[in-house]
């Protein structure tokens, strides 16, 4: 029977996402799914678009930093800077990678779970929650704060469990389970964490750590340059 690998935000980390799959060992008929924020603040956004592109069996949901790409692609929003980096890393593949990311679905459904970049609304079923509470935007945070006044993953409601990235609730960069309900698995490998992957169908978990703090790293070069 084939599995699933859900890989938490991965941020342009490569080589921790080598790393990880040589970990892991997932075959060729295995599905490899990240939760989104594939590209920026990381070291090596064009590996990773290689790696999503040109494999097989190989998925990721929008997060919301695909989303903010998209979006000042549009003329929407100003970039921010890790978008603007990340343009620059990128150089003559973006465009391609802005193909890529218009392919990017808002959650991903499987027999075992369900996986969505960030939040989720209690008593909405999935095809009818909000754009900005999947993607983990801002607003879509805010959104559920305010009405709900406690901790979105308290109050999920899903029929099966269900894979998130965006945030690190643990406070010390690692995955979290909640209940057996929500897993947390972004352990904020760009900043110097882990890359966390979860295999299904046995949820088991596996890591492994960031080889810098690449985030800091990158945009101090960036700054100091004026690039
Ligand atoms: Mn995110």
């Amino acid at each position: 029977m084939s599995k699933q690998l859900i890989i938490g935000d991965i941020h342009g980390c490569y080589d921790e996402l080598q790393a990880l799959l040589d970990l892991v060992g997932p075959s060729e008929a295995d599905e490899i799914i990240c939760v989104g924020d594939l590209f920026d603040r990381g070291p090596k956004p064009y590996q990773v678009h290689q790696f999503f592109t040109t494999h097989p069996n190989t998925h990721a949901i929008m997060g919301n930093h695909e989303r903010k790409h998209l979006r000042a692609s549009q003329g929407k929003t100003a970039p921010a800077l890790s978008q603007i980096i990340t343009r620059w890393q990128l150089d003559e593949h973006y465009k391609a990678v802005l193909a890529y990311i218009e392919t990017m679905p808002l959650y991903i459904d499987l027999p075992d779970a369900t996986i969505v970049h960030a939040f989720w609304e209690p008593g909405v079923p999935l095809a009818e929650q909000r754009e900005h509470v999947l993607v983990g935007v801002k607003s879509g945070e805010e959104y559920l704060y305010d009405k709900y006044e406690r901790p979105w993953y308290e109050l999920y409601d899903g029929d099966k469990p269900l894979i998130v990235g965006h945030r690190d609730y643990t406070g010390v960069m690692k995955s979290m389970i909640y209940q057996d309900r929500v897993y947390g698995i972004d352990s904020r490998c760009v900043y110097g964490g882990a890359l966390t992957g979860l295999l299904l169908p046995d949820f088991r978990l596996f890591s492994v750590p960031a080889r810098k703090a690449h985030w800091f790293k990158i945009r101090d070069r960036y700054v100091k340059n004026g690039m």
